[in-house]
């Protein structure tokens, strides 16, 4: 397939093409695009050079699928110009998510409502891509009533300027370009995404409604605080569910345990329960910590935990991509 990475040079371009490459994902021809700053850099992509491109020139080549994560206005202006030439957009950034036309895909979870009419395709935002793969099948099982959620977010998810202030901050120097309004190292900041009317963060409010969507039930309670912590190989969630039927642990363990793409670590008794400095550089969701909460009928904690910038972003939209190719609904000669 030819495909474009919009986004090149940023933080999640950079594990795009590391993903791409250890999924053997086939590519014929591969068109590295940023902003107009970076046209003519080169990329390095299994041993070959490649030249970076504008959009425009990404959108004449009229490649089979466009992975974008240059931010939302980007994907805003852009995203329907390659959709127009017969590309597939699958977008990283917010700008399409809660569009009611675009399809908010979990390959996991709802990759099956993908048809080869849908040209741009939203891929969620890493707190929530985590915590659905864990939830769907206890939803399905159960029925969630309501979720209550903290984050502990990398500031890797802030993209290269917040890696900058932390290692600066880090080495004792000052920040000349910081990302955050405070310290992020040694702190942590409950502050993720700009404030809203109501108070809370955009980033929180994504959990609300982007998990209702993904979960096709928009009855399901949701409140989340998103934090920003001092930590750079994923993000993790605390996550307290409350169903409204029964369940036991064991039966909770069994339905996780089939989930693909999941991995259970969960033995108090040899202090085993997910983190991310396990999880940088895997693919996979983890989860631990399962218990009841004996202050509610039917309630559950658990604690989930994934790299954000592989899962949370460049892994969840490549299996995406794996998922058209696999069903034939992508490419410029199929009929949209
Ligand atoms: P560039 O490096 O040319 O600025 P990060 O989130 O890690 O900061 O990365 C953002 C990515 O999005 C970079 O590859 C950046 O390219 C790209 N980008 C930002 N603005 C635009 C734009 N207006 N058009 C195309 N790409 C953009
Ligand atoms: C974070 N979730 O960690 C963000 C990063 O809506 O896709 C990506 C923002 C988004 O802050």
């Amino acid at each position: 397939m030819k495909v474009a990475v919009v986004g090149a040079t940023g933080l999640v371009g950079g594990v795009m093409f590391e993903v791409l490459k250890e999924h053997d994902f086939p590519i014929t021809e591969l068109v590295p695009v940023a902003s107009e700053r970076s046209v003519g850099k080169q990329i390095d992509y299994r041993g070959k050079s490649y030249t970076v491109v504008s959009l425009q020139d990404a959108v004449d080549a009229r490649c089979d699928v466009a992975i974008f994560s240059a931010g939302g206005s980007t994907s805003l202006e852009w995203a329907p110009k390659f959709a127009e030439v017969g590309t597939t957009v699958i977008d990283n950034s917010s700008a399409w998510r809660m569009d009611p036309d675009k399809k908010l895909v979990v390959p996991e979870v709802n990759a099956d409502q993908l048809t080869a009419a849908d040209r741009i395709i939203a891929n969620p935002n890493c707190s929530t891509i985590q915590m659905v793969v864990a939830l769907a099948p206890l939803h399905r099982a159960y029925g969630i009533k309501r979720l209550v959620i903290s984050t502990y977010q990398s500031f890797t998810g802030t993209g290269v300027k917040a890696v900058k202030q932390y290692e600066q901050e880090r080495d004792g120097q000052k920040s000349e370009d910081p990302a955050y309004h405070y310290p992020i190292f040694e702190n942590c900041i409950p502050h993720c995404d700009v404030f809203l009317d109501n108070d809370y963060t955009k980033e929180e409010m994504k959990l609300v409604h982007e998990t209702r969507k993904i979960l096709g039930d928009d009855s399901i309670a949701i409140t989340a605080t998103a934090v920003r912590v001092p930590v750079h190989g994923g993000h993790s969630e605390s996550v307290n569910v409350e169903f409204h039927k029964p369940f036991t642990l064991d039966e909770v363990r069994k339905l996780l345990s089939e989930v693909p793409g999941l991995v259970l670590q969960d033995d108090p008794k040899t202090n085993t329960y997910p983190m991310p400095l396990l999880a940088k550089h895997r693919d996979e969701v983890f989860v631990g910590r399962l218990r009841r909460d004996e202050s509610i009928e039917n309630g559950l904690n658990m604690w989930i935990v994934a790299d954000n910038l592989r899962k949370g972003a460049a892994t969840n939209a490549v299996q995406i991509a794996e998922y058209l190719r696999k069903h034939r609904l992508v490419g410029t000669e199929v009929p949209a």
